[in-house]
């Protein structure tokens, strides 16, 4: 453990310090997208009509009036008084334009079936669904819920949706029976589509026992459609009234349903996300903003043309499939691939198989699949014909410079760009990278703020830091393709996300520093003069300071720094939210999946560095007297979050310990048990009120590594 520690915390340092560009290559640019070198000034003088730029990619039935109303900020609306189809704009105009018979999605399974749907065969299908949806009594509106792995009906579902103007709320298929019964209670969504199962690592897993399972725990009436996967494989998956997806579509065969023209502010979809208290937080995207949004970062980061065959190897359960999967590409009209299975199934050069068999352009994963990829060795993608690459990119979380270089020298033959792209579940695309003609490459960095986005890195203060320092990430002024607020419930929305503050000297403590010690002991906080301040349940101190000329600042709870160039380096999450592969899962929903198991008295979760993961969850729990810490108790845990929340939130460890760290005031210590669980030098630990039990836990951590 202490090795592969000692080379993080080096690299960490490397990331910090690193200074090396990468210019992009001429035969790039030659035939890039977007070459205007001054876009980003244009953009800023021109804010915010500069995003008529990006309303230009797509189809309006109805003009809008104006691109930005501000009056009820933070409720910003974009783009209003027009109106538009997201299903039209990502079928229909391509069929028109003569595309009909371009690939518009080619899946491949993971035992090796293809299945390609042209523009034309998509529309089809996309239509009958839409028409059985509505004879199922779907109505405009009416969020459907689609908990489906990657196969073609999900995108099919949603387009289907998007055509009838009713919502989709997607839970990605590793989540537990919990999580789709909490959403579907959540968005009262009284329609589900689900499937028999999918295969992972050659076997059949029981997707429908699952999704049986939630619907146990939904408090209200469900039509179900299911959707056949497996075939003979799963024989008795149809129980009681539920529909079969294959006879709908086939009943509705040739099927017209004509776009619902939708407003531009109205619901295009729903996604959950992880927060900082239990409850996930529901995400509403609109039709016209994140579209044009998806469509325009597509087209000017991502370069997507037509021609292309993409690939983003995310899965559609979280925000990066659905804007660059779906939305994005298939707005542009390119040929967007999907894969069911996992990268090393059968071989390690699965990926690298596809890629060259299927001649792909553009290539966009997570900094986790690549930190395995180099873990497995360069002979796999050595051994295919990756040539036809074009360009690359990253997303999830930050990428350190040793991974990026290996992406970039034994994917990209250090021939194709690669853009780190920064962006939120909530932000619905990209935010924060490089315009991959324009802009040089910093490993480690993002890049500046795209064209348009206001970034700024502020200290505690809300001051702008000078380069080189860290401090919190902040974005200045909307953008379209922003979340408009948290389904049916808008005072979280502004209080999580927006902090009015009306010069820069407002002092704002919501801005906390997770790695002060003074922070830890919010009882030690002291008066300040002349100013109005809130305390939340953590005893966190937001001071509000003046009101007048006010400004909205959203906060995107992550910590950055930047440097001369204005290139933005995530550090990552400041709040309670752990980073595991790409995927955010809240320190507390696990917490309470664990309490919620017999015997457990109190747990607190933190995260830890991990090689490959990025961060891995570390479980410390104290059981109750009568019950004696064992592997059974432990079992039941791991069992107790898989439960809860799925088996990705599965712990790396779980710690049996008769005391939690405290401050004198009461409060876990949680940055010592982060610096237990990534084998760092524990910090200070003087203002515990039992510093013994730290020592403690860490023998028992270093024991078991
Ligand atoms: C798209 C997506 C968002 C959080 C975000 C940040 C981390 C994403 C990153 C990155 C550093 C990048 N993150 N991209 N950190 N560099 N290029 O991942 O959405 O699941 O909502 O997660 O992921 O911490 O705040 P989401």
């Amino acid at each position: 453990m202490s090795d592969e520690t000692d080379e993080s915390a080096v690299e960490l340092e490397a990331r910090l310090e690193e200074q090396e560009r990468f210019e992009p290559p001429e035969s790039f640019v030659e035939q890039a997208n977007v070459t205007d070198e001054d876009i980003h000034e244009t953009f800023a003088e021109n804010w915010p009509d500069c995003w008529e730029r990006a309303a230009d990619l797509l189809s309006w039935d109805e003009a809008y009036d104006s691109v930005l109303e501000d009056g009820d900020a933070p409720f910003y609306e974009w783009f209003t008084g027009g109106s538009l189809n997201a299903s039209y704009n990502c079928l229909d105009r391509h069929v028109e334009d003569g595309g009909k018979n371009r690939a518009a999605i080619k899946w491949e399974g993971e035992l090796g079936e293809t299945r390609t749907y042209t523009y034309g065969d998509l529309l089809n299908e996309v239509e009958s669904f839409a028409a059985a949806l509505r004879d199922l009594g779907v109505e405009e509106d009416d969020v459907v819920t689609l908990y489906l792995p990657m196969i073609p009906e999900l995108p099919i579902a949603m387009l289907a949706c998007a055509r009838i103007g009713a919502p989709h709320s997607v839970v990605f298929a590793g989540f537990s029976a919990d999580a789709l019964a909490t959403r579907m209670n959540s968005a009262d969504s009284e329609y589900l589509v689900t499937c028999d199962g999918y295969y992972r690592r050659g076997d059949a897993l029981n997707h429908k026992r699952k999704a049986d399972e939630g619907l146990r725990g939904v408090d209200h009436d469900v039509q179900t459609v299911v959707v056949d996967r497996l075939g003979d494989e799963l024989t008795h998956f149809l129980g009681n009234d539920a529909h079969d997806y294959d006879d709908l579509v086939d009943e509705h065969e040739g099927a017209s349903v004509d776009p619902v023209s939708r407003d531009a502010e109205d619901m295009l979809f729903l996604m959950y996300t992880s927060g900082t208290t239990g409850q996930p937080k529901g995400v509403k995207h609109t039709t016209g903003g994140y579209l044009a949004y998806t469509a325009w970062t597509s087209h000017a980061v991502l370069d997507v043309e037509p021609e292309d065959t993409y690939w983003c190897a995310a899965d559609i359960g979280w925000i990066t499939g659905h804007s660059y999967i779906v939305y994005g590409p298939l707005a542009l009209g390119t040929t967007t691939m999907m894969y069911e299975g996992t990268p090393d199934y059968p071989e390690r050069d699965r990926l690298w198989e596809l890629v060259e068999r299927n001649r792909v352009d553009i290539f966009y994963t997570a900094p986790t699949a690549i930190r395995s990829f180099m873990k497995w060795g360069e002979q796999y993608p050595d051994r295919r014909d990756l040539s036809s690459l074009r360009l690359l990119g990253t997303v999830g979380e930050p990428i350190n410079p040793r991974a990026w270089k290996w992406y970039y020298k034994h994917i990209g033959d250090e021939n194709c760009p690669i853009v780190d792209t920064w962006w939120q579940t909530e932000t619905g695309g990209m935010m924060v990278t490089t315009l991959p003609a324009i802009n040089d490459a910093k490993p480690g960095a993002a890049g500046p703020a795209l064209p348009g986005i206001d970034a700024r890195i502020v200290d505690a203060e809300g001051e702008r830091v000078d380069p080189g320092n860290a401090g919190y990430l902040t974005i200045n002024n909307p953008w379209p393709g922003m979340l408009r607020t948290l389904y049916d419930n808008d005072d979280r929305f502004v209080d999580e996300y927006w902090t009015e503050y009306s010069d820069p000297d407002a002092v704002d403590r919501q801005l906390r520093d997770p790695h002060s010690s003074e922070s830890e002991d919010a009882d030690d906080w002291v008066y300040f003069p002349e100013d109005g301040a809130k305390i939340d349940e953590d005893g966190y101190i937001t001071v509000l300071g003046r009101v007048d000329d006010v400004i909205n600042v959203s906060f995107p709870e992550d910590g950055a720094k930047i440097d001369e160039d204005g290139y933005i380096t995530v550090l990552g999450r400041v709040d309670d939210v752990i980073n595991v592969s790409g995927h955010r899962l809240g320190t507390m929903e696990i917490e309470s999946a664990i309490v919620g198991v017999p015997g457990v008295a109190e747990a607190a979760v933190v995260g830890g560095d991990h090689d490959v993961k990025g961060e891995a969850v570390y479980a410390y729990v104290i059981t109750e007297d009568e019950t004696e810490p064992n592997e059974d108790v432990r079992e039941r845990i791991v069992a107790g979050i898989e439960d809860g929340i799925g088996p990705i939130a599965r712990p790396e460890e779980v710690v049996f310990t008769p005391e939690l760290p405290k401050t004198r005031s009461g409060k876990i210590m949680r940055r010592l048990l982060e610096d237990v669980a990534s084998g760092n030098e524990l910090g200070n630990t003087s203002t515990l009120r039992n510093p013994e039990v730290v020592e403690e836990i860490a023998e028992q951590v270093d024991a078991s590594a």
